[in-house]
């Protein structure tokens, strides 16, 4: 069978299921949120992470019914934890620019709010720069609906696409999320080191809250924090979790 074909199938036998990244304070060391990252399970083979399918989904358009079940799934996950009194703050969803182009969209982000009873502010939704390039008017329109839905908007590896402050500034964007290749090489590179700054002073010039990926080290967490950045994500915090071990994990980090 095609991936595709496999794909197809495990979409109507319930294969996809979600892990959950912590979103850190490393001032604190506590939970700001979970982004919820997909994951395939093929009965009877290993765990296929996200870069190994998403791409084909994206060119075969399923990825719109995938993406409603993330939506759904991450929302009803949040809500039950919340329903346990524990604090995870906002869930965070991937959004494929495929996604937009789908008039569906809104009406979906809607209904798994509603099924799931979670607080609109309680969602995050994450996009890249090139989906907000496209200057396509129905992006607009559907960037304001979603906003208007009481959620928030993050820009995903951010400062590896091209957009312009007055792009941001226009699309009420909650917070930029620094793109993990300019944490990677924060203790060497100079370059990199000033790049993360420019985009913090530019997060505080938009009043935009920031977060930097992929932190893995002491070194890089400390290095963020003095440039400003202290909403931090990544393996020195937490990997990807199924549920029951960041049920754990928030135990021990909620706020
Ligand atoms: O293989 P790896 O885990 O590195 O792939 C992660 C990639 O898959 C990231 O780009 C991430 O944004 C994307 N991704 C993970 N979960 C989802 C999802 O639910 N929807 C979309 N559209 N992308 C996702
Ligand atoms: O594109 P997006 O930022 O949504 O993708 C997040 C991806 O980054 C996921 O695949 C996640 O597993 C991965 N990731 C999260 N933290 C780290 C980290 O500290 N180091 C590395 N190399 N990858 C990370
Ligand atoms: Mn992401
Ligand atoms: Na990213």
């Amino acid at each position: 069978l095609s991936l595709e074909t496999r794909l197809r199938h495990g979409l109507d036998r319930g294969e996809f299921l979600l892990h959950y990244q912590p979103l850190v304070d490393a001032t604190t060391g506590k939970a700001l949120g979970v982004e919820a990252l997909v994951r395939w399970q093929p009965p009877g083979e290993d765990l296929v992470p996200p870069g190994r399918f998403i791409p084909l989904t994206e060119e075969t358009g399923l990825i719109v019914r995938l993406g409603a079940f993330v939506l759904r799934a991450a929302c009803m996950q949040a809500q039950a934890w919340r329903e346990q009194g524990l604090a995870l703050g906002t869930v965070a969803v991937n959004l494929s620019a495929r996604q937009f182009m789908d008039d569906g969209l809104v009406e979906e982000v809607k209904t798994a709010l509603a099924i799931s009873g979670l607080p609109p502010h309680c969602l995050e939704l994450e996009l890249t720069e090139s989906l907000l390039m496209e200057q396509a008017p129905r992006t607009i329109a559907t960037l304001s609906a979603l906003k208007q839905l009481g959620l928030r908007l993050a820009i995903d590896d951010f400062g590896t696409g091209y957009s312009s402050l007055a792009y941001i500034k226009r699309f009420s964007i909650d917070k930029l999320k620094i793109d993990q290749s300019f944490v990677r090489s924060l203790e060497r590179s100079a370059d990199d080191k000033a790049i993360v700054a420019t985009i913090v002073a530019m997060a505080r010039t938009l009043r935009l809250e920031v977060l930097a990926e992929g932190v893995e080290t002491d070194a890089q967490a400390s290095i963020l924090a003095s440039l400003g950045c202290v909403e931090h994500q990544g393996y020195l915090y937490a990997r990807p979790l199924p549920p029951a071990e960041l049920e754990t994990w928030l135990r021990s980090h909620g706020r």
